[in-house]
Parts: structure tokens; sequence; C-alpha cells
């Protein structure tokens, strides 16, 4: 176990710089740092975003409602970086004032329906176009179970194994330890689920799929953190044959590259207005 000597003081205090990746945009308090209004496109939904796990939930159902032909469901997807603090504008904390993406803004109605928290963005959208939510209640419920299990489970994906094996400055051995357990627990209940059935609910695509497969979907399958290997994906072959399943989909390859600015360049589409930016406008077409 690594040496550690500090001793924490009697009251906290915030170190502006505390040498994390996200150093800079953290802060202990809340609200904006900046007056900007967000823009507002042509589509009754505008959705402010970045391709990150949390992003591609809701870019992967919007996509998935298109593909039914569910035109409403038509939407303008606005990046927002939150590593250079976009997230802090007054525009973004009036429609999340816990600054977060995503955030979506319903201007079909007057005045607009904000939405925050992707689970319940996922939710709002299922119930409004009335798909990918089973009706009875049984299945409506363990949708929801599984909609809830990764909203609470994927924080300690992401902000506890995610950033101590990939973010944190320093490798802690204690912090990497107490979470690669964490996140091979949560495999091992998701590996489970999936041998009985073909998706998570049961055998029924639904929003259920969409929100886990961001996160665990793209962590057997290399995609974040880098750390398939680390954590045997290999050995969690139902999580492995759904993440397959479900990535191969039209509608999860477009969703997952809405917002994104990191990774190879035709896998990038900063900004969605239209179906036809898939084809002209990601940044290997844009910069060329
Ligand atoms: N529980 C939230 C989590 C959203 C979240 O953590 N978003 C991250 C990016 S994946 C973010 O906006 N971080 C900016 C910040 O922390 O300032 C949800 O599911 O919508």
């Amino acid at each position: 176990m690594s040496d550690n000597h500090y001793q924490p003081p009697k009251v906290w205090e915030w170190k502006q710089d505390n040498g994390g990746t996200f150093a800079n945009i953290n802060r202990p308090v809340s609200g904006p740092t900046h007056e900007k209004a967000l823009p507002v496109g042509q589509h009754p939904l505008q959705l402010y975003s970045l391709g990150t796990p949390n992003g591609q939930k809701v870019t992967i159902l919007l996509e998935e409602l298109l593909a039914l032909g569910v035109s409403a469901a038509e939407y303008d997807a606005w990046l927002i970086r939150i590593n250079e603090g976009e997230q802090f504008s007054s525009g973004f904390v009036a429609v999340n004032p816990n600054s977060k993406i995503p955030a979506l803004s319903d201007h079909s109605t007057t005045p607009p329906i904000r939405v925050f928290e992707s689970g319940n963005i996922l939710l709002y959208l299922a119930e409004k176009f009335g798909h990918f939510l089973p009706q009875d209640l049984a299945g409506r419920t363990e949708t929801l179970n599984w909609l809830f299990w990764l909203q609470g489970s994927a924080p300690f994906l992401g902000g506890g194994f995610g950033h101590f094996y990939n973010y944190a400055p320093v490798k802690i051995e204690y912090a990497i330890d107490r979470f690669a357990m964490e996140a091979k627990r949560q495999l091992d209940v998701l590996d489970k689920q999936l041998a009985r059935g073909r998706y998570v609910a049961g055998n029924e695509y639904t929003i259920a799929d969409m929100a886990i497969w961001p996160w665990y979907g793209n962590l057997v399958l290399g995609n974040v953190y880098n750390a398939a290997e680390f954590l045997d994906a290999g050995s969690y072959p139902n999580v492995l044959r759904w993440a397959n399943d479900v990535g191969n989909r039209p509608a999860v390859k477009r969703g997952r590259i809405v917002n994104r600015s990191f990774g190879p360049l035709d896998q990038q589409l900063h900004e969605r207005h239209a179906a036809s930016d898939f084809i002209n406008n990601t940044e290997d077409k844009r910069q060329a």
C-alpha cells in the first residue's frame, strides 16, 4: 500500500490547483461564473451536451427515435466544452442548476420545459414519444430498475474507478483496488442479468440498454479508460455479446459521435442539426 502522510486539517480549504486532470473546472460552489445565453436552433428539442457516456445516452435515444420515424424527435445538439467551463454560463445553469451535461430544453411548450439528469432525460423522451419503455407495469418497472441502477452505479465506475485508474495524477493502490473491485462486481451483476435475456430488462431493447451501454458497453469494448484488459472484460461473455449487439445498431453508431470533441476526427460530430450532418459535418470533413 502506498505511503500517505496527509493529515486532513480541521476545516477543509479549497486548493485552486490540485494537479488533477479536471482541476481547472472543479469548484466547491454552484451557480454561474459568467453571463452567456445558450444558442437555440430550429427544432423543438435543444440539447446541450458533450459526447461522454452520459451525453451519449441521450443522443443514442434521439437517433433511435428518429430511426423509428418519429420526426418530432428532430433535435439540435450543441457542444458544451466542460473543460472550458461552458457548463457554468448563466444560460446553461438556467437549464441545469447542477452544471453538468447533458441538459435538454423542450421548446414545444411555452414556456419551454427544462430537463436535466441524463436518466430523467431518457425517461422524459421515452414517455413523450411512447417508445423504448414498456407500458405494462412489470416491464416498465424492470426497465426503471436498471435505469436507476445505472444512475447509481456509474459514478463508482467513472468518478471512482475511471478517475483513479486513468486520470488521477498519482496512482493510489488503495483507491484503484477499491474501485476496481466495485467495477468488477457491477460487471458481474450485469453479466448474470444478460445471461437471462438478449437485453438488460429482458428481450426488449429499452432506455435501460441506452443508459448502460455508453458506460459498461464502452468499458468492455475498450472505448473508455483503456481498462478492458485490466478488468478482464473477457470474463463477462454476456456483457461482451450485448455490447457488440447494441454497439452495431446504426442509431447507436450515430448517437455515440454526437457532440464528441475527442478521438478520431471521423468519429466527431461537434454539432448536430440535421441527419445530413453525419455525412457532411464530421470533423474529418470540416477540417479537410
Ligand atoms: N448524474 C448526472 C451526471 C452528469 C455528469 O457527470 N456530467 C459530466 C460529464 S460526463 C459533467 O458535465 N461534468 C462537468 C463538471 O463536473 O463540471 C447525469 O446523469 O446527467
